[in-house]
């Protein structure tokens, strides 16, 4: 009985689906077992069917790798215990004295990371507004080994275009990473793109139902592949089986929720923008954005999550924040359910005033994760929180 596992014939919400996975062999079940077990057994001194130790590989765990790898249309996955153990992996490719050129508007940890963990042990980073081409080409040097690229960005949603970033960084010999969590391989795929290697926090839209903090890397490029797997193996920042499998259930839906994400974030960007509590909207699909065009290029669509600033300053969106009541206040995103939080003291809080002002990251600003619930109950309470900034 033969199944499609990442056969390229198949569409993405089929691979979503069965990419990686048959029935078990053994029990037939369609569903893949969670392997739980530590150590597995050698059938006689340098004889073992595939598996030895748990970090090494895991079974439920391959069977995620292989999912995502077909996903991202890449050749290798590496499933990692979070998206910063993702990006640390990477990170750990450099040597000390490598130059790292970064877009300026990242999740707060990542930049937290570059700055305070790889700073210290000689990897050094340019922080870029790389929705102009030429200050990435006036950033790059003769030891820049990495180009990191974040798009749509956290938190003010910038699109970076990733084919023209890929072609300049490859013709300075960089390689280039895209950080794909917000996009999510469904609405945009970075290898295709140029990109050579693709992060993501699982603990976003993949697993999508807040209940596991995971994190990948796929890339095409084999020995990048097999210095990850080496570095996988050898750091140890392995994603448990119990979580591969979460994650491999939430993928099944990941193109259908996918759908229903974007569509109720255009819509209520489109309207909150009419408000007149909100100053500004960041939505990369409204008509207003000037990016809406890039974006439309290389997305298939806008995204799930909205920024917007709100009039009256910090008081304002004290005020607002605590009269939702459908939405929850706190950081992460990519749920069924709807979360709401403040970037300049919440992900973004490690990121110095100074330089997240620089990018929009102002006291006014919140970020919107639209979730599943109906648009209009979703609605209904913005409406009421709106309302209560007057009162502010
Ligand atoms: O939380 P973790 O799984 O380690 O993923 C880190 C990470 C990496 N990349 C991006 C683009 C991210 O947004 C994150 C995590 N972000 C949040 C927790 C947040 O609320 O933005």
């Amino acid at each position: 009985m033969a199944k499609p596992t990442s056969d390229r014939r198949w569409a993405f919400d089929t691979l979503a689906i069965h990419a990686g996975q048959a029935p078990d062999p053994q029990s037939g079940a369609v569903m893949p077992p969670i392997v739980l077990a530590s150590t597995f057994a050698h059938e006689r001194l340098g004889a073992h069917r595939g598996f030895e130790y748990g970090r090494t590989g895991n079974p439920t765990r391959n069977t995620l790798e292989a999912c995502l790898a077909a996903l991202e249309g890449g050749s290798e996955a590496l499933a990692f215990g979070s998206g910063c153990a993702a990006i640390t992996a990477l990170l750990q490719t450099l040597r000390p004295g490598d130059h790292v050129v970064a877009c300026d508007d990242v999740y707060g940890g990542t930049f937290r990371l570059l700055d305070k963990v790889f700073g210290p042990l000689g990897v050094v980073t340019s922080w870029v507004d790389m929705t102009d081409l030429d200050n990435v080409r006036a950033a790059l040097r003769d030891d820049t080994a990495l180009v990191w690229i974040e798009t749509p960005t956290n938190p003010m949603l910038r699109i970076i275009d990733i084919a023209a970033v890929a072609k300049i960084s490859h013709a300075a010999g960089a390689l280039v990473g895209v950080d794909n969590t917000f996009a999510t391989p469904a609405l945009q795929r970075p290898l295709k793109l140029g990109a050579d290697v693709v992060a993501h926090s699982m603990t976003k839209y993949l697993n999508g139902h807040s209940d596991v903090i995971g994190g990948a890397l796929i890339t095409s490029d084999e020995p990048l592949a097999e210095r990850l797997r080496f570095i996988q193996n050898a750091a140890g920042a392995v994603l448990s089986p119990f979580d591969s499998f979460l994650v491999l259930r939430g993928l099944k839906t990941l193109p259908l929720r996918m759908e229903r994400h974007c569509a109720s974030a255009a819509s209520l960007a489109a309207w909150l923008e009419g408000r007149p509590e909100v100053e500004r909207v960041f939505y990369p699909g409204l008509p207003s954005n000037p990016q809406r065009a890039l974006a439309a290029r290389q997305m298939s669509a806008f995204g799930g999550m909205i920024s917007a600033v709100i009039r009256g300053g910090l008081p304002a969106v004290e005020a607002f924040l605590g009269s939702v009541e459908l939405f929850t206040l706190a950081e992460s995103l990519g749920g069924v359910e709807s979360l709401i939080e403040h970037p300049a003291t919440m992900t973004h809080g490690s990121v110095p005033r100074a330089q997240r002002e620089a990018v929009g990251v102002v006291d006014g600003l919140v970020r919107i994760s639209v979730g599943l619930e109906r648009e209009a109950d979703l609605r209904a309470d913005l409406v009421r929180a709106l309302e209560a900034t007057a009162l502010a």
